[in-house]
């Protein structure tokens, strides 16, 4: 029987930090959920959507996700880009959500069955200096992870994005404008190699040891990092060089072996297409809400597979918990799902949206809730308003503008 969808609601509210969160209800009162968050942009995408989106979907038959998904793209004269995208995407993984609560199945039931037990993770690790680092590296052992991203302070800059203390940390600083950080490439290439031996020495050969350099180097220099780390067997050097080059990549490819892993900025299948298809990277990192939700994610994972590139979302604390389960459903799905990135999140946010995925020994399973298994707490979130943060800005020491 054909559910029209009766209405869409568009939340934005900062249970911990900002989200914006899309609320699809059908005609006989089945609720969806979407992520839609763009961390530091959240008010565009929730006028995308509520301006542009929503009065088209009200009406529509909920049980046909793929024609939604083809209307909002191929339908759009504007399209791509990761406002377009993390609304489609939102839509997208609200849709599914609807179509696993009517059939009474998890979603990644819907999507073929459980290829694995469980979801292998990665959590984050960070210290403002290698004695910092190694406590954090120890703390998540402890926990159970058995793969750490590590990113270090370097000695002579003040601040460096993704190092602080905390374990769900807050890539976006709150107020009217962007924090400033410094940056200087030659003192990160100088100190990263040995924090990074220490980190390998401190946790042994067994461990999955991951390292972001967030899009900061060329490919000469990425080239030279790749070939100064590889004896340290790290599982993945991610976004060595911007995003925007490339076929660039192929240099660094001539002269490392190192995996790579990029595409946490991506938005389509074609943003993709030639770093899987010239096999430019070992993981692509497309997240589920800022690439199209699960429908698009799915056929980015499925030409990957056919070049042996793995899917490993991006999964920050900067997405909701309703990405991370849709993320979870695919991982479980997915055959060439290598790892999911986890960082947790506020208790705020923990209190604010009630979860069916759990986590034990360094793994994530989505649950078997119908659906995604994820709901909003609306009253609690409206307790919590949106508040203005942006991701920091880096500028070198002659004050020019650096890369993200
Ligand atoms: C990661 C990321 C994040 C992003 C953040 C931007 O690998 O988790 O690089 O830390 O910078 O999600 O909003
Ligand atoms: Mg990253």
């Amino acid at each position: 029987m054909a559910q029209r969808i009766a209405e869409a609601k568009v939340i934005v509210a900062s249970p911990g930090r900002n989200f914006v969160t899309l609320k699809l209800v059908t005609a006989d009162g089945v609720v969806g959920w979407g992520d839609a968050t763009v961390n530091g942009r959240e008010l565009a995408v929730a006028a995308y959507l509520s301006e542009h989106v929503a009065p088209l979907l009200v009406g529509r038959d909920a049980d046909r996700i793929e024609d939604t998904w083809q209307y909002l793209y191929r339908g759009a004269y504007w399209r791509r880009g990761p406002i377009t995208m993390a609304a489609i995407g939102a839509v997208d993984m609200a849709l599914w959500d609807i179509k696993g609560k009517i059939a009474g199945l998890p979603v990644y039931q819907l999507l073929g069955g459980a290829v694995r037990d469980k979801v292998l993770t990665y959590a984050h690790a960070t210290g403002a200096d290698t004695a910092a680092l190694l406590d954090s590296v120890r703390e998540k052992l402890n926990h159970g992870f058995r793969a750490i991203r590590v990113q270090s302070g370097i000695p002579g800059l003040d601040k460096v994005y993704g190092v602080s203390g905390g374990n769900a940390y807050e890539p976006a600083g709150r107020g009217t404008r962007p924090d400033e950080e410094p940056w200087d490439t030659g003192k990160y290439l100088r100190h990263i190699p040995g924090a990074l031996a220490e980190v390998r020495a401190e946790v042994g050969p067994e461990v999955k040891v991951l390292h972001d350099v967030h899009h900061r180097l060329t490919p000469t220099e990425a080239a030279g990092l790749g070939k100064a780390l590889e004896d340290l067997d790290l599982f993945w050097l991610e976004d060595v060089t911007p995003a925007e080059n490339q076929e660039l990549l192929r240099q660094v490819r001539r002269h490392t072996t190192i995996p790579l892993a990029i595409g946490e900025v991506f938005n389509t299948i074609w943003d993709c297409q030639t770093l899987i298809t010239e096999r430019l990277v070992d993981y692509i990192r497309t997240c589920v809400v800022h690439a199209g939700g699960i429908s698009h994610v799915r056929k980015i994972f499925h030409l990957a597979e056919l070049y042996q590139v793995a899917a490993a979302p991006h999964g920050p604390s900067d997405v909701s918990p309703v990405n991370l389960a849709a993320s979870l459903h695919v991982g479980l799905a997915t055959h060439n799902f290598a790892i999911q990135e986890y960082m947790g999140y506020p208790d705020a946010t923990e209190e604010a949206f009630s979860h069916a995925y759990s986590y034990q020994d360094g793994h994530l399973h989505p649950g078997d809730a119908p659906g995604l298994g994820v709901e909003l707490d609306e009253e609690f979130a409206a307790r919590h308003p949106y508040q203005q943060a942006y991701l920091p800005v880096a500028r070198l020491a002659d004050g020019t503008v650096k890369d993200w």
